[in-house]
């Protein structure tokens, strides 16, 4: 049992200032010491140097997107660190840092295992293509580059398209843009809001979403949770809190489910922002994104 735990500090896909501290709170909080008492054998790659010498001097705004120089320069370098150690048989978990590091977990791990799935646990959908983003913050826009749907941009050209749009499901959603939405019908891609949490509860939620994704359950899983999928009362420290969110028992029953399945190969915690709300509110939130990573590692299986 080896985890790769790769820090991804970065902040360039979105504009709010420190959540890229988040990796190094996770770890000072004492994740890697929790999955060592779990039994797993921890690989830390924390990538702060990498991330801080990337920073281009110039990077203007390129068709509509946000610094792209910087993301795709973090994002490719540290999406063949994944695909490494996932090629190695490790477990990789990937912390974050925003959400464009989608670009990195993913294309590293479906370099790894072509016929992995993705379940994208999220108040957002993250599907804006670089014309359709009404905000230009790459964090909204790593799964349009995943499957392909995106305009061509010149600074992701390296992003293979590697996502079927049918191997993709959505968990937790609830603050989609108008054009997300058209692309999510158009694709026909399965998404449940929590309008379908509520319907028919998360234990539901989940096996419909792996009979879609993964119906013969031999596909290996890449879980991508943004903490604010979770309810802002539960997660506060994150950039863009939306209401109405999972609550700390749905939030961990996914991570667990999935984690059960024994199919489960890497997984994303992002989002965590140390510096937004209060101290007491940052202090919960690293602490629910622990035990998120513990529940995807097996912590709670009987
Ligand atoms: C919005 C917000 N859909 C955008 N996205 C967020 O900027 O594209 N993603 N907050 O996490
Ligand atoms: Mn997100
Ligand atoms: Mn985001
Ligand atoms: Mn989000």
């Amino acid at each position: 049992k080896d985890v790769a735990v790769i820090g991804i500090p970065i902040n360039a896909g979105q504009p709010r200032q420190g959540v890229e501290k988040g990796p190094a709170k996770l770890i000072e909080f004492g994740l890697l010491n929790q999955l060592e008492e779990m039994g797993w054998k921890t690989h830390h790659t924390s990538n702060e140097e990498l991330v801080v010498k990337l920073q281009p001097k110039h990077d203007p705004d390129v068709l509509n997107l946000k610094q792209p120089k910087w993301v795709s320069a973090v994002t490719k370098t540290i999406s063949e660190q994944v695909r490494s150690s996932a090629i190695d048989g490790k477990f990789v978990l990937t912390l974050g840092g925003d959400h464009s590091l989608g670009l990195a977990s993913v294309s590293g791990v479906f370099a790894a295992y072509p016929d992995a799935c993705l379940i994208w646990v999220d108040a957002h959908s993250d599907i804006n293509t670089p014309a359709s983003s009404p905000s230009g913050n790459i964090h909204g826009c790593p799964i349009a580059f995943l499957t392909g749907i995106a305009e061509d941009h010149p600074d992701f050209r390296w992003v293979k398209p590697c996502l079927d749009a049918q191997r993709l499901v959505y968990i937790g959603l609830r603050d989609i843009d108008d054009g997300e939405k058209k692309i999510i019908k158009e694709k026909n891609i399965k998404a449940f809001s929590m309008h379908h949490v509520d319907k028919y509860g998360i234990g539901k939620v989940v096996d419909i979403a792996l009979d879609h994704v993964n119906p013969d359950r031999n596909r290996p899983i890449h879980l991508s949770f943004d903490v604010d999928a979770l309810d802002p009362s539960v997660a506060p420290s994150t950039g863009t809190p939306v209401r109405g969110g999972l609550t700390f028992r749905e939030g961990h029953y996914i991570c667990e489910a999935l984690a059960e399945t024994g199919l489960l190969v890497s997984a994303d915690i992002v989002e965590v922002n140390p510096d937004l709300v209060d101290e007491m509110a940052a202090f919960q939130t690293i602490q629910v994104g622990c035990s998120l990573a513990r529940c995807c590692l097996g912590e709670s299986l009987l």
